[in-house]
């Protein structure tokens, strides 16, 4: 039985201040939700602050990068060990706006994935076609692909707290969902590769969460299917009431 997970994904948006008072809001809302692990994930300058506010309830603090390396001549970068330090669980990798905009590729997300692994930090990996891919039919290659760079070198027995979000590209801030059957079935895809590469037992206990607008209305067609198990929300996730109610809805 795998619980659900409704992360938040604030992208560059939210000051510390914004980011806490969010929460103050925000918790009271959710504090009886027991199916569904919330984790929120800020930007960088605001995840101290998140994490003491998030101290003692029930919602969880990841970072939305980082680099793979403990330490090192990285201007900019933040390590998987600064995100443990400060109380960060979990880490996005691979987010479709990492790889257009900063270069990361399927090789980076892999070595980010290890390293978040050896860290005790729970991965969301996060994979998903562009509209061009999904034309020429290429859906599955492209999803079996990055999937299969992601998990290289990783035993199986590391991979137990592996979560994936399949966000396809052309539903990401556009407004356009995924209709649940189209990401259910992808998500079936993702499941039977890692089946593939790692055996069934670690398939079904992975997460697939579902990305790309989605919002209150759409979140309970989504996350009632066999293979979504939650859901990766950005710009319906930055006001306490539609991401609450998203998480009422998919529960
Ligand atoms: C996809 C998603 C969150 P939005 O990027 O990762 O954003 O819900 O705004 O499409």
């Amino acid at each position: 039985m795998r619980k659900l997970l409704i992360a938040a994904n604030w992208k560059m948006y939210k000051t510390p201040t914004e980011s806490t008072a969010f929460l103050t809001s925000f918790f009271p809302l959710v504090k009886n939700i027991e199916t569904a692990e919330i984790v929120l994930c800020p930007a960088m300058t605001s995840l101290t602050a998140l994490v003491d506010a998030a101290r003692g309830k029930s919602v969880c603090v990841g970072a939305q990068t980082m680099h793979w390396l403990n330490e090192g001549a990285y201007t900019g970068e933040t390590s998987p060990t600064m995100l443990t330090a400060i109380g960060a669980t979990h880490v996005l990798i691979g987010h479709s706006e990492r790889r257009q905009y900063f270069n990361e590729t399927d090789t980076t997300v892999n070595l980010k994935l290890k390293s978040a692994l050896a860290h005790g930090l729970v991965p969301i990996v996060c994979v998903g076609e562009h509209l061009n891919e999904r034309e020429q039919n290429l859906t599955a290659d492209v999803l079996n692909l990055q999937v299969s760079v992601a998990l290289e070198g990783i035993d199986a027995a590391a991979l137990a707290p592996l979560v994936i979000a399949y966000e396809p590209v052309w539903a990401i801030g556009t407004g356009r969902t995924a209709t649940p059957e189209i990401a259910e079935d992808a998500h079936k895809i993702i499941r039977t590769k890692i089946a593939s590469i790692a055996g069934s037992d670690v398939a079904n206990a992975t997460r697939i969460l579902y990305g790309g607008s989605v919002k209150p209305d759409n979140a309970r067609s989504l996350c009632c299917l066999d293979d979504i198990d939650g859901a990766l929300v950005g710009g319906a996730s930055l006001e306490p009431t539609s991401f609450s109610q998203i998480i009422a809805n998919a529960t």
